[in-house]
């Protein structure tokens, strides 16, 4: 087999079977600047800015910058920004090289480069992907340094031909866009207040819902590019079929509404709907399960949902705990759709890539589906069980006692807290449900959900995960 390497010179390589990437103008600058190029955005966003650049639109090159990994940059562009993507479904399977990701930076040692493309007339758009725990000053920083200096040269091109930007948040957090326009108000200071001007008056900062599950790459993946490109892959990726953009009608460019319409993406004017459904079905579940696979030592997602009574458990989390409180009225069918999306076998999605940052993930998943039911007078006891897993998991190893790292900001006082569960497992119980960061004020209080949160958490270490969630839902049955 080939040594070649996939690139802009090796494209021509690329077999019919798989979709070859739009070909880059050497006219055109990017248009789009993304912050947070991991796998997701590479599997999702930037393939619809494909479609666009394939039906000849050449403002949706993208700018993509990593925040933290050099090493992904670097072998991306080595590759010229070509990459595989394998789409998995129950139709079967395709490949794509989208050829959207135009240029790359690494924010750390090309932090000017990034500064320059907030600046630059062909940007357009600035999209984010940069995790829950991204959303710090530092970021607001960036952004605002950038700005500043597209606002300097608004007023030196004599307000021509450049123009606000829109500034879309994709990460997995509730009114993403509120957020991040203001962590920009929180971090701007009194000399900002012109810039800030502008920015109210040119940028928008849409809220935006995205969702299509996208594995961090593996080593299986890259052969089977290799087989099915004929060439060398180093920055292959495999999803699934289903993906979903749903984004606020608020662009600077009310035009781009159409466009986005045309390739798929959901432009409304409500994405809140489609936001608390992903948020506390998709991921709700996910890192429900991904903890419960830890702690049982199942690899992957697909094996948590294979088991039946995890499925049934979290069927049963979607439909009596999280569904009486959306306002999505397709739920059942996306609950469903989500089911056989969580099975999908090409996946390989590890519960330990879900169960990191836990402590910056469940304040958007379960609790607002738990007070939704406790101020329902409903029962709550899966999400109550679920907490107590996560208990569990923060001993850092699983029930056939193997270690594993907890990969979180919180790790190290999330282990003081579940160290000594064994011995003193009410007391730990307490410890941790009395985190405001992790379950809000209200959770963190309440005397109900740590009664029934420790309950469970004394079934779990008592029974393991297994029994106890087949009991839960003998429970549920009688
Ligand atoms: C997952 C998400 O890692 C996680 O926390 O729950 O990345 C999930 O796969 C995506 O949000 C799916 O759209």
């Amino acid at each position: 087999m080939s040594e070649l390497q996939l690139s802009r010179a090796t494209q021509s390589r690329i077999p019919q079977s798989v979709q070859s990437p739009s070909d880059r103008p050497t006219s055109a600058a990017p248009g789009v600047l993304h912050l947070g190029l991991g796998a997701f955005h590479r599997a999702h966003q930037a393939m619809v800015f494909e479609q666009l650049l394939r039906q000849g639109d050449v403002r949706w090159g993208i700018h993509g910058v990593g925040m933290t990994q050099a090493g992904l940059v670097n072998k991306l562009r080595a590759q010229d920004g070509l990459y595989a993507v394998r789409i998995a479904g129950a139709q079967g399977i395709e490949w794509q090289v989208p050829g959207a990701l135009w240029q790359t930076s690494v924010l750390n040692t090309e932090r000017e480069n990034v500064l320059n493309a907030m600046a630059a007339p062909s940007t357009r758009w600035i999209t984010l992907t940069v995790t829950e725990k991204g959303y710090t000053p530092a970021l607001a920083q960036l952004l605002l340094d950038g700005l500043r200096l597209r606002h300097t040269a608004v007023h030196a091109a004599g307000h021509a031909g450049i123009t606000g930007l829109t500034i879309a948040s994709c990460d997995n957090l509730q009114g993403n866009g509120h957020k991040l326009k203001a962590l920009l108000q929180a971090t701007a200071t009194p000399q900002d207040a012109v810039l800030m001007q502008w920015i109210e008056a040119h940028c928008t900062f849409p809220c935006s819902m995205v969702d299509r599950i996208v594995p961090a790459a593996t080593a299986e993946v890259a052969d089977a590019a290799k087989a099915a490109l004929g060439l060398t892959d180093h920055g292959a990726l495999s999803t699934e079929t289903f993906w979903e953009w749903v984004i606020e009608d608020k662009f600077a460019d009310p035009s781009d509404a159409a466009l986005l319409r045309q390739c798929g993406v959901r432009v409304t004017a409500d994405v809140h709907s489609y936001e608390e459904a992903k948020l506390r079905m998709l991921n709700g579940s996910h890192s429900a399960m991904a903890l419960m696979g830890a702690v049982t030592g199942r690899a992957y997602i697909a094996d948590c949902v294979g088991a039946l009574h995890i499925r049934e458990f979290v069927e049963r989390l979607m439909s009596q705990e999280v569904a009486p409180h959306l306002s999505r009225a397709d739920w059942a069918d996306y609950r469903d759709a989500l089911i056989q999306r969580f099975g999908n076998p090409y996946l390989k999605h590890s519960v330990h890539q879900i169960a990191t940052d836990s402590s910056q993930k469940i304040p958007q998943r379960w609790p607002p589906s738990a007070l939704g039911q406790m101020a329902a007078h409903a029962s709550f006891e899966h999400h109550a069980l679920a907490a107590a897993v996560f208990l569990r998991y923060t001993l850092g190893v699983d029930e056939q006692g193997k270690a594993y790292s907890l990969n979180d900001p919180q790790a190290n006082s999330l282990m003081t807290i579940g160290a000594k569960q064994a011995t003193e497992s009410d007391a730990c119980v307490r410890a941790l449900l009395a985190r405001e960061d992790l379950w809000g004020p209200e959770l963190a209080s309440s005397e109900a959900w740590l009664a029934r949160v420790t309950y469970w958490h004394d079934q779990v270490l008592h029974q393991g995960v297994d029994a106890t969630v087949k009991y839960i839902i003998q429970q549920n049955d009688s």
